[in-house]
């Protein structure tokens, strides 16, 4: 095997291509090749036999929760209740392959450094606990118990509980989630960044703030009452393949659906739906009525230019666009929000949006004209330095409309991760608010820490700043997730312990501390046999309703443990038995009943979870009660803030491709977006590819520039393709190293990764 290169011990995937083949852009999503495609993955991986009948266990009733994203289930199921990338997700963990001891003992670290995330994860599911001691080129094996002690001991040796930082991936369930912050805050720390720093924290920071609710408040059924839906900053074709089937069903009932996004996305334009004739005949209906091709970060601009429109609509035809009488009862800060829209010049919405002023009232007339709207969005719009005053804008609209607390309207952030809202409901935050602390502390009878802990970019920064410290990671792939990868690789050796609770093999295992641990852990859709019996666990879904899972399928290992007992194992070890570990690791209805008691909204929660399709938790923001926000809810006034991008330079944002879930790499393919086999790709607009003499597939280095620093990524092949100029696009985790750890998102601090300035030459690699 190759001598890992220096950007392969910095972090990153080695920079090595793999044999591109293009076609033309898809126009529609789904369908049959979506079937086949999934059906190829599932043969490979679990076998054909095993893969159906797990797949028919999927998102039913009394089965477990599909573990890709967190769209909801519909009240009436069909028999595959699942989409193309679901079933992907789902034949990933029930692989037949798997990492042993013995395949450990043939590939040391850096062997496996050289290898692509890709390979990585592939080499199948992680079958019992691993420990790299310090110096050692290799992982050995270790007992479970031996595993807690030495974490143990490392968390009782810190100066301060301060210095251990507890990540989580919304994966964990919300037993798992619960017991895990217990456990943490239990320790003395409030350290607890997650994948929702890096995600939708920009829309919870945004929604608390205006609605007094950091969640979504429309529920599936709204969507076949909408009359207007717009989708801004979302592929949902690839990341929320359900979600179609509901926008299919909206357009049929006349919804006008407008579209927001840079890219053409094949989800957006059409749909097959791969369960009905006409769409296994490759029949799709159309989805977006309009589709804005809008600038990277020209979101914020266009719905200002969106609300000037509604407002002089309003002006000429008083009373019959905006709700007066909602804005007078439920809202305050309209008079502001007026003037500051007034102000704003169409030309300073045009520049930025890259849209015209006729296009921007188009759409304003699609609004004026409903009386039920929605607003969905995703990464497009949460993972820039103004997300929330972004996200604070489509809320003025909806305010202005009254588009709350009524069906078919209100806010959807579409979720990424199945269970990151649950996590969050659990306490899984770095910064929960007092009443929960005093709920949590009065249940287990301790004072919890009040202090923040830190979110995932500071979580960075003190490991970088300061040696020896302890990570610790509930699921997830921090390395490859987290930006500026060869800070955060720095970051990660400067521990004393790295120790990761995993399914796969990943990077983050491999960039670690002087000591690292690997916890294997029984996947979703995994059968959790404890003292008390076969258990269950629940989640919670992008519209508040929570749900039960339960694994059926005999486990990957017999030495993998499940998450709840891993924690509970660790939590004994480090705080001790006041809190009774064993007894909520033998039979999970323990943890249930103290979430009952804790948590708000989960009153008699073993009782609720027991009904089939689970309960919905109370949203106060539907139910138009603000008491949060003294009353009211809150239009919030932003002035404009474009980023400054110098002359020649670009916009990139980095995104997903078809084949991936997030840093879980399935394939080489974004069937889609016409490409095949490769993963290095960067997507250019035609006009600045001519500017800068650059060649369709073209080898290029990619530089990011930020308060004068540099950082680069090497060997792309460059790719002409429909994006607005001034814009490109490329995949994360490869372009992670060029996303600034400095650059983050005002108040919500997450990172910038849909909006960094780069520039781009002939390759030198
Ligand atoms: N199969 C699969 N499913 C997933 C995931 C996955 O990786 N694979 N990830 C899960 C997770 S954790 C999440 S958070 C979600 C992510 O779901 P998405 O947010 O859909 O994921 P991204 O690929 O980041 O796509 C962002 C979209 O926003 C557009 N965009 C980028 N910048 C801008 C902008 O400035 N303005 C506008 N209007 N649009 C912009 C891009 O063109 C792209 O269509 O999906 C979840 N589901
Ligand atoms: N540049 C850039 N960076 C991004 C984004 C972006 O759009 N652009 N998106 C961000 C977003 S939205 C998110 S949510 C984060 C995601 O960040 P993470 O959640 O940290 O990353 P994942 O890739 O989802 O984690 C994959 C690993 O999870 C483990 N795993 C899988 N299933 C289970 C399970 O059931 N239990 C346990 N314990 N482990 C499991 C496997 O070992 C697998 O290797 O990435 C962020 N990073
Ligand atoms: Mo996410």
């Amino acid at each position: 095997m190759s001598k890992p290169n220096t950007s392969s011990e910095l972090g990153e995937n080695p920079e090595e291509l793999a044999d591109l083949k293009r076609s033309k852009p898809k126009t529609w999503a789904a369908g049959l090749p979506g079937v086949t495609a999934a059906m190829r993955l599932v043969a490979e991986e679990a076998g054909f036999i095993k893969g159906n009948h797990t797949l028919l266990n999927l998102n039913q009733k009394g089965g477990f929760d599909c573990p890709s994203c967190a769209w909801p289930d519909p009240k009436k199921r069909s028999t595959f209740e699942y989409c193309e990338n679901g079933a992907k997700a789902v034949a990933w963990e029930t692989t037949k392959k798997r990492v042993t001891a013995d395949f450990f003992a043939k590939h040391s670290v850096d062997d496996l450094l050289s290898q692509t995330d890709h390979w990585l994860e592939a080499q199948g599911r992680l079958t019992e606990p691993m420990v790299r001691t310090v110096g050692a080129t290799h992982y050995t094996p270790i007992s479970w118990d031996d595993a807690f002690a030495l974490i143990a001991s490392e968390l009782k040796d810190l100066p301060t509980p301060d210095d251990a930082m507890f990540y989580t991936s919304g994966r964990a369930s919300n037993e798992a989630a619960f017991i895990y912050q217990l456990f943490v805050r239990a320790f003395g720390t409030n350290n607890l960044p997650d994948c929702s720093n890096m995600c939708h924290e920009s829309s919870g920071a945004a929604l608390n703030a205006s609605i007094g609710v950091g969640k979504g408040t429309v529920q599936l059924e709204d969507f076949d009452q909408a009359e207007a839906i717009f989708i801004l900053g979302q592929n949902p074709g690839t990341n929320h393949p359900r979600m179609l089937s509901a926008l299919q069903s909206a357009a049929q009932n006349g919804c006008q659906i407008v579209a927001v996004n840079p890219l053409k996305e094949a989800g957006l334009i059409g749909f097959a739906h791969p369960q009905e004739i006409s769409g296994i005949l490759g029949k799709p209906v159309s989805l977006a009525t309009q589709y804005l091709q809008i600038r990277i970060n020209g979101d914020q601009a266009f719905l200002q230019g969106l609300a000037k429109a509604l407002l002089a609509f309003d002006a000429s035809a008083p009373g019959t666009v905006l709700d007066k009488d909602f804005i007078a009862h439920h809202t305050a800060g309209f008079d502001a929000w007026h003037d500051t829209i007034e102000k704003v010049s169409w030309d300073a919405v045009e520049n930025q949006s890259g849209l015209s002023r006729e296009e921007i009232e188009d759409a304003a007339k699609v609004l004026a004209k409903s009386k039920k709207t929605i607003f969905c969005w995703a990464m497009g719009l949460t993972q820039h330095a103004n997300a929330v005053a972004t996200i604070q804008e489509v809320v003025n609209l909806l305010l202005a409309q009254g588009n709350l607390g009524k069906p078919g309207a209100g806010v959807c952030p579409v979720r990424g991760h199945s269970n990151v809202q649950g996590d969050r409901t659990m306490g899984i935050w770095e910064k929960m608010p007092d009443s929960f602390l005093d709920a949590l502390g009065k249940e287990f009878n301790f004072e919890a820490p009040r202090h923040h802990g830190v979110d995932t970019v500071a979580a960075i920064r003190a490991m970088a700043n300061e040696t020896g410290k302890v990570f610790f990671a509930l699921g997830g792939n921090f390395l490859s997730a987290t930006p500026d990868t060869h800070y955060t690789a720095q970051a990660l050796k400067n521990c004393r312990l790295t120790a990761q609770v995993s399914t796969k093999l990943n990077r983050s295992h491999l960039i670690t501390g002087e000591t690292a641990l690997i916890l294997p852990c029984l996947g979703r859709s995994e059968h959790d046999e404890q003292a008390g019996g076969p258990q269950s666990v629940t989640m919670e879904n992008s519209m508040g309703i929570v749900h039960r899972s339960k694994g059926k399928l005999t486990p990957a290992s017999p030495d993998l443990r499940s998450e709840v007992s891993i924690i509970c194992g660790l939590a004994a070890s480090t705080v001790g038995d006041d809190i009774p570990w064993e007894s909520f690791c033998d039979n999970y209805d323990a943890i249930r009943e103290r979430i009952a008691r804790v948590i708000p909204g989960c009153e008699n929660y073993n009782q609720r979870v027991q009904v089939d399709g689970g309960f919905t938790l109370y949203n106060a923001a539907r139910e138009l009660d603000f008491s949060k926000l003294g009353g009211q809810a809150l239009f919030h006034s932003h002035a404009l803030a474009p980023i400054d991008i110098p002359e020649g330079k670009l916009l990139l944002m980095t995104i997903r491709s078809h084949d991936q879930f997030n840093t879980t790499i399935y394939g080489l393919d974004d069937r889609y977006r016409g490409i095949k086999n490769e993963r290095r790709v960067l997507f250019l607009n035609t006009d600045d590819m001519a500017e800068r003499g650059i060649t369709t597939e073209q080898p290029v280095d990619i530089t990011s520039h930020f308060d004068g620093k540099e950082r680069q990524a090497h060997l792309f092949l460059a790719i002409p393709y429909d994006l607005p100029r001034g814009c490109a696009a490329a995949y994360f985790p490869e372009t992670n190293v060029l996303v600034p750890i400095e650059s983050t998102a005002k108040e919500s601090h997450t990172p910038t990764s849909k909006s960094i300035i780069i520039s781009v030459s002939p390759s030198k690699a």
